[in-house]
């Protein structure tokens, strides 16, 4: 590519410099930070005035976005789950915007509309983000979310008439619904009304988390504050009922990490819910996670990662609470991940582990933990599961790369237990048998072993030549299991593509080890392993550098930011979606305060000197490197009160400052700002096949692909 680029001008103010215990760091795009500002308006409409006709006008874009409807037009099912007398399960006819809830009185009875969240809006911008059934089926309570912003409103509908009640809640955010067994309300969070704005294009922190109750039919002004924690501001909660109605059950975290404090509260010793509960502090330390899982009167189940890095389930009897009297109820496994685990048919264990990330489903028996059956599963993932111990069935929904998608209806009614095939998803025009699948386990910088799914046509030819799309996350104990995804059957089927999909640490793949090996002084680890997938990809035949594209969301965008920074000579495209791009300032705000358990914070001398190493806003160069930077796309939201967008904007600023200009860069560097979206939950299928039309034009024009058919 020969072209030039000209970037908008952004102003850059060099008064703008930090003290971090003795060394000055200057911010000289800090107003970017103020989203409401005219001039942070208009260098986002500059920036979009550049990088939309870039991507519009290539010529490919409309064949992408074509091919992507006519793939994406595919029904699909999620599991039916039972509530009171009734079945429920979610259904896409294909291109709706969001998947629409049905009832049915019995599975071979006819289905009907419950909830149609395309309903909301005209564009799809509002969606279905969390529910809850009250125990006897009869109520409905469930938060929307507007513009893809994490902020909730709660609502309640009757079940039989299908009328929403008056009942709205607002400033929920991070929140669990829990109801009482007596159906008359639920526990939820939220945080203090705040006096500017709160529609997720604001950045004000979020502190003071608080379980409210809610009286179904009264005013949110009137919900009792059951627990806050005014001396910790950062704690977040989240409640459960417990099966039998009983207790309350209380997780509170103070970040991302896997550990929680457990209170707990016996409902059935309080006359009523009038004020804060009085909570009896099973754990009250962050030494490690403990999760509800069932319980026989006091006799409780947890999942643990307790001196158990690949995780367990234990025993705790309320009577004798004290910790000598623990006990395992299911060993940590050699190797594999305990992922979850829930009560089935009574007295049955279901147990979901990940093995080298591929998931294994098994049953055992409840009060011996006996294994008595695996689940015959294809490599891949169960990316959704309903019963209940209460229930004598269950679903399974499996996926793979290469599998849209398998229901599987588990009964126990009778002695033996039958698994048949509820529902088969299919995408036409896809065929699996054209593509194949394979785990390699390559070494890293340091000789770590990683795992890598690698995926493409079958007749791919390996010489070297080959676009590949390497994606990774590498965090927050996060695994990245195989899933089906339109857009990649498209890069491997029309673009030559290969994907790959490295586990790199700091997922949770081999369980807290794995995360620990990838976060605070050992972040480093994360991009190495990202940088070790590329050239192990090059020296087997399957690329080179200048065919070489990387992608990560998130804490995945940090990843592909940092990775070209450092290694701008083995990439050739960057595509950033939602990144954390400015690794100093990013626990000012929303919920940022919540990653330092990954991250560390720039306010602690020893953390700061790892951040400022790895920062992608603050080691943009020109470079040591003979390299041009990578061609880069950045995506954020406007609504995006996740990772906000002032991450992505500061840094597009200093690429085009640092680099714009510069003789050798040739490759664009751009951005593109969504309007009325967010971090990625609940994207309207309208705008997920836009951008990632948006993504495969902006690629291929890049890097040079041709369409093939
Ligand atoms: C979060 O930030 C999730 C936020 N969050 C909590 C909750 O911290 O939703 C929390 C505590 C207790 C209850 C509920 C919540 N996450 C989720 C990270 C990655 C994650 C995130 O979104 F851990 F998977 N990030 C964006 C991390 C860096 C970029």
């Amino acid at each position: 590519m020969t072209e030039s680029w000209t970037y908008p001008k952004a102003r850059r103010d060099e008064t703008v410099a930090d003290d971090y215990h003795g060394t000055l760091v200057s911010d000289p795009y800090r107003w970017l930070e103020d989203p409401d500002s005219e001039e942070t308006k208009t260098f986002v409409e500059a920036q979009n005035a550049i990088s939309l006709p870039f991507i519009r006008e290539t010529p490919l874009r409309e064949r992408f976005h074509a091919r992507m409807t006519e793939l994406y037009n595919f029904e699909r099912y999620g599991c039916p789950s039972k509530h009171g007398d009734r079945y429920y399960y979610f259904y896409n006819t294909g291109l709706q915007n969001h998947n629409v809830m049905y009832c049915q009185d019995s599975l071979v009875s006819e289905a009907r509309v419950f909830l149609n969240p395309n309903e909301w809006s005209d564009d799809g911008t509002i969606a279905l983000k969390v529910y809850k059934f009250s125990e006897d089926g009869k109520l409905f309570a469930f938060g929307k979310s507007s513009s893809g912003s994490d902020w909730i409103t709660i609502h309640v509908m009757n079940v039989d008439t299908g009328h929403q009640l008056s009942d709205t809640l607002q400033n929920a955010k991070f929140t669990s619904m829990a109801w009482t067994h007596d159906n008359k309300g639920f526990f939820y969070s939220r945080y203090p009304e705040s006096s500017s704005k709160s529609d997720g294009t604001e950045t004000d922190i979020n502190l003071n988390h608080k379980l409210y109750y809610h009286v179904v039919g009264t005013e949110q002004h009137e919900d009792i504050l059951c627990c806050e924690f005014p001396d910790n501001p950062k704690w977040m909660i989240g409640a459960e009922v417990t099966d039998d109605g009983h207790y309350l059950v209380l997780g509170i975290y103070e970040g991302c990490d896997p550990v929680n404090r457990l209170y707990y509260c016996d409902l059935t010793l309080l006359s009523g819910i009038k004020g804060i509960l009085p909570f009896v502090k099973l754990v009250d330390n962050f030494d490690a996670e403990y999760e509800y899982i069932c319980n026989d009167g006091t006799l409780f189940t947890f999942k643990t990662n307790l001196n158990a890095p690949r995780y367990k389930l234990i025993n705790i009897d309320f009577n004798k609470p004290e910790m000598e009297h623990w006990s395992d109820k299911v060993a940590e496994h050699e190797k594999d991940v305990l992922e979850w685990a829930t009560g089935i048919n009574q007295n049955r264990l279901v147990l979901c582990y990940l093995s080298d990330v591929k998931n294994v489903l098994q049953l055992h028996d409840m009060s011996t933990s006996k294994h008595l059956i695996t689940f015959p599963l294809e490599v891949g993932t169960v990316c959704g599961f309903s019963g209940k111990r209460k229930h004598s069935e269950m679903f399974y929904h499996f996926v793979s790369f290469l599998t849209p998608g398998i229901i599987y209806h588990c009964n126990f009614t009778d002695n033996d237990i039958k698994t048949t095939v509820f529902r088969q998803i299919t995408v036409k025009g896809f065929d699996q048998s054209q593509f194949q699948v394979v785990q390699v386990f390559y070494p890293s910088k340091d000789g770590v072993k990683v795992p890598m799914f690698i995926v493409h046509r079958k007749d791919l030819k390996f010489d070297g030549q080959s676009p590949v799309f390497l994606y990774g996350y590498g965090g927050f104990n996060v695994s990245l299991t195989p899933g089906f995804s339109v857009t990649r059957v498209i890069r491997m089927q029309h673009m030559g593509g290969v994907i790959a999909v490295p586990n790199l640490r700091g997922g949770g793949e081999y369980g807290e080890t794995w995360h620990k090996a990838g976060m605070l002084a050992n972040k480093q680890n994360v991009f190495d392993d990202f940088q070790s997938a590329a050239e192990y990809l090059i020296e087997h035949k399957y690329s080179s550098a200048d065919k070489m594209i990387i992608s990560g969301g998130s804490n995945g965008g940090l990843l592909v930011a940092a990775c070209s920074n450092q290694r701008p000579d083995l990439f050739k495209c960057a595509i950033a979606h939602v990144g954390v791009m400015d690794m100093l300032r990013f626990h000012k705000f929303t919920i940022g305060h919540a990653w330092t358990t990954d991250y560390g914070c720039a306010d602690k001398p020893d953390n700061f000197k790892y951040l400022i190493k790895y920062s992608p806003l603050h080691n943009v160069s020109v470079g040591v490197h003979d390299a041009q930077y990578p061609a880069a796309l950045l995506l954020t939201a406007d609504h995006d009160d996740r990772v906000v967008p002032l991450h992505s904007l500061k840094l597009i600023a200093t690429l085009q400052h640092t680099l714009g200009n510069s003789e050798k860069q040739v490759n664009p560097l751009m951005i593109l700002v969504d309007m009325k979206s967010g971090h990625g939950a609940g994207k309207p299928t309208a705008k997920v096949i836009d951008e990632n039309s948006d993504v495969n034009a902006f690629v291929s024009r890049v890097v040079g692909i041709e369409w093939t058919e």
